[in-house]
């Protein structure tokens, strides 16, 4: 059921994985508290942090786009080198700046697709150690890995 998971959530287009993660963290955020570890690894995170928060709203949900799409931009190669733990943490970290409203929000009466409730229904159907796998899985490979450009 994990890898299944997975291989819907690959074939959502950018936004609806967007809204994918953001409707899996709103559920999340009742039930994980980011683990003391998890808060010691944001801070590899937080100079991208706070280089997001610095940043118009309309940056801030293309550099969320860029890193969905693993565009080639600088906060992508640096999030390329966090380890899958500190991606989540860094992704639960923009979910609570989000709420906070310090990082432009999702859009008033923005109405999830067929394909993104698909997929959480499917996630929602595992237990919770296998949603955490699903979701490691989901933002491990955001972002651009500088090891795909191969030797120079
Ligand atoms: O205009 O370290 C749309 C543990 C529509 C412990 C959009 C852990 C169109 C160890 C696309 C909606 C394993 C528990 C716009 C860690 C449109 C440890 C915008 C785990 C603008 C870390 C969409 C932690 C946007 C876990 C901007 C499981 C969407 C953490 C943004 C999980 C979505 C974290 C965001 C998750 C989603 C965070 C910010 C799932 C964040 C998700």
């Amino acid at each position: 059921p994990i890898p299944a998971t997975i291989a819907l959530f690959d074939q959502l287009n950018v936004d609806d994985q967007l809204a994918y993660l953001w409707y899996a963290y709103t559920e999340m955020g009742k039930t994980i508290t980011p683990a003391a570890p998890g808060v010691a690894r944001l801070q590899l995170a937080e100079s991208l942090l706070t280089q997001i928060k610095q940043m118009s709203r309309e940056e801030q949900t293309k550099v969320m786009r860029d890193l969905a799409s693993r565009a080639d931009t600088p906060i992508s190669r640096s999030y390329g080198f966090f380890s899958v733990n500190t991606k989540l943490a860094f992704w639960f970290e923009l979910g609570e700046l989000m709420k906070q409203g310090i990082i432009a929000p999702i859009p008033v009466g923005y109405q999830m697709s067929p394909g993104v409730k698909f997929v959480l229904e499917a996630t929602q159907k595992l237990d919770q150690g296998q949603q955490i796998t699903v979701l490691r899985n989901t933002v491990v490979d955001m972002g651009f890995d500088t090891s795909d450009l191969g030797p120079s």
